[in-house]
């Protein structure tokens, strides 16, 4: 067999073959129909050559494209029909979240399959989607959210705060507070308009180029925890390169000689400084940032977020707080590095969520690190000796403070309900049965202190430990309420770990009690002056996180599905924003 060229430039053929000689014939025949063509007709043929090949190539790089797996920034979510049951996913980063179906076309359901844990962190994750309201509790709260959402547009956008009385507004960083902190509720409540319309505020017009102090904790906490988790919901990657630059601003906190943090940063100038108010930084406001700026890492790839603040516990586990056998005071000087000498201990207004990271720390990283379990556990022990007490007549457990870390006072925040969750929550992941007894407990105690006139709950309440007649009291400038969800969140947990529907009875009630005395009627809903009048005075002011917080856990609360972002794999800020749980 040998092969030659028929015609310079054209493939290599069998020129032995039948075939060749047809082909030779069909050629020429073209050659000479063409040539016997004029020049427009010529032209025509061309194009529509041209045209033919053109559409071939399309139709068949859209079959390739189709035969694609899906493209997703974040692989623990998978959006709707991108997903292929049971196949697992490699993705590359530039194909990633833009490619994406926009926030209001995210059909929301759960499916059971497992994807690749992502290179940056993340694994066991679930596919998640959200399918909306199931019942018409569940309606009425979103309801609720969307009436506080109306009168934020009306009378507040783009700014932190609604005033709903005053139809004004108040600003605190500056950044849209209420909409980034309120958006992975609109997400998980399956609101499409209002998911899109702040989105697109954030994309459009939200800056962090700010010449203004902001507290690292509280901007952390709301902002950045509102849009990392809003990127894991959705996998837009606009979300995540916003919280890269806000990180990258809010991390100027650890410009101080120690690894405890400054309160406050600029965002513009990115200089920080001890709080105005003194010397000392809250116990809470620097442990409670460390779910967030993890995320931030393991999303980015820059593990700075995730080093520079657990060395804040790394620090904290290493001085120990041995005086109270793992109960820390409530300020540290991030100067020296040191805790205030006998600074009071509470589960309270300063130091609350420093208990709360130490546990969800262990859960977000998979129960890796050992010392964040017994520091945890230490201190659950600590607590129930020195704080766990029951009031006079009926029995009402609580949880009180040390003043100036010596003497006792029957006195619990409304913060302090939380911990009910945590504690139930922990029982779930190997402490011990009576840390479920206590949850239950803590949960009642919170319940019974909505038992106002109202319906609505105080922001102290101060406890009976001597014979009486009132378990409970509110002092008059204690009786405020600024529609905290703690109290919501404890029941969240406690009815997932327990089933017992008085917890979503309770929910329901705090529910029915925000709607019929804080609510006004032209949009929004207020903080009210005292629980105990039905004859409200209101406040004024909105805070981002009954969006944030208390709606979203009366709306998963009150679910007929409970399987709706699983603890296994999500795990809530104690803004309430769900973060991915990690696998290490
Ligand atoms: C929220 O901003 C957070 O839950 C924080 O940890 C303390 N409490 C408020 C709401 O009450």
């Amino acid at each position: 067999m040998r092969l030659v060229r028929d015609d310079p430039g054209l493939p290599l053929y069998n020129t032995t073959s039948p075939k060749g000689h047809t082909f030779r014939r069909i050629r020429a025949r073209a050659r000479h129909w063409f040539s016997t063509r004029n020049t427009p007709t010529k032209a025509c043929i061309i194009f529509t050559i041209l045209l033919s090949i053109f559409v071939l190539i399309t139709i068949c790089s859209q079959g390739e494209a189709k035969r694609e797996q899906p493209i997703v920034e974040n692989p623990e979510i998978i959006i709707n029909e991108q997903v292929i049951a049971g196949q697992k996913t490699k993705h590359s980063k530039e194909e990633s979240a833009e490619n994406l179906k926009p926030v209001h076309d995210i059909d929301r359901q759960i499916v059971e399959d497992e994807m690749d844990a992502p290179e940056t962190g993340g694994g066991n994750e679930k596919i998640v989607k959200f399918t909306g309201p199931t019942n018409d509790r569940q309606k009425a709260v979103v309801k609720a959210f969307q009436h506080a959402w109306i009168g934020y547009k009306k009378y507040a956008w783009g700014h932190d705060t609604l005033k709903p009385v005053s139809k004004s507004y108040s600003d605190w960083f500056d950044t849209g507070l209420t909409i980034v902190d309120g958006l992975d509720t609109a997400i998980i409540m399956g609101l499409e308009d209002e998911a899109t319309e702040a989105t697109e505020w954030i994309q459009n017009t939200l800056t962090f180029e700010k010449d203004r102090m902001v507290n690292f904790f509280e901007c952390t906490i709301r902002v950045l925890g509102g849009m990392m988790s809003a990127f894991h919901l959705t996998g837009k990657k606009m979300f995540l390169e916003k919280s890269v630059d806000l990180g990258d601003r809010l991390l100027s906190a650890f410009k101080s000689p120690s690894p405890i943090p400054y309160s406050d940063v600029n965002l513009l100038k990115r200089t920080a400084t001890n709080p105005q108010w003194g010397a000392d930084s809250s116990l809470s406001e620097v442990t409670t940032v460390q779910l967030e700026y993890r995320a931030l890492s393991r999303a980015s790839g820059n593990s700075t977020y995730e080093d520079l603040t657990f060395n804040v516990f790394k620090h904290i586990h290493k001085i120990g707080c041995e005086t109270h056998e793992g109960l820390c005071g409530m300020f540290i000087n991030a100067n020296t590095g040191n805790f205030k000498k006998d600074s009071t201990i509470t589960f309270g207004a300063r130091s609350d969520s420093f208990y709360e990271y130490l546990f969800k720390q262990w859960i977000q990283t998979g129960k890796t690190i050992d010392w964040l379990k017994e520091d945890y556990g230490k201190a659950m022990k600590a607590m129930e000796k020195y704080l766990y007490r029951n009031s006079k007549p009926n029995k009402m457990f609580f949880i009180g403070e040390l003043l100036s870390g010596q003497t006792y006072s029957p006195k619990m925040d409304h913060l302090v309900c939380f911990i009910a969750g945590t504690l139930s929550q922990g029982s779930q992941h190997g402490f011990p049965r009576k840390h479920l007894d206590m949850a239950e407990k803590i949960g009642e105690t919170c319940h019974n202190m909505y038992d106002n006139p109202t319906g609505l709950g105080p922001e102290i309440a101060h406890f009976n430990m001597i014979p009486g007649k009132e378990d409970l009291y509110v002092k008059p400038l204690d009786a405020h309420c600024l529609l905290r969800p703690e109290a919501i969140e404890a029941w969240f947990y406690l009815y997932r770990f327990t089933g017992d529907k008085k917890y979503q009875e309770w929910g329901w009630s705090a529910f029915q009690a925000i709607e019929k005395y804080a609510r006004i009627p032209t949009g929004g809903y207020s903080s009210i002056s005292n629980v105990k009048q039905i004859n409200v005075r209101f406040r004024d002011s909105m805070e981002s996180f009954l969006l944030g917080e208390t709606f979203k856990y009366l709306y998963l609360l009150l679910g007929d599905d409970q399987t709706v972002l699983p603890l296994d794999k999500w795990v809530f800020t104690t803004e309430g924003h769900p973060l991915p749980i990690y696998d290490h």
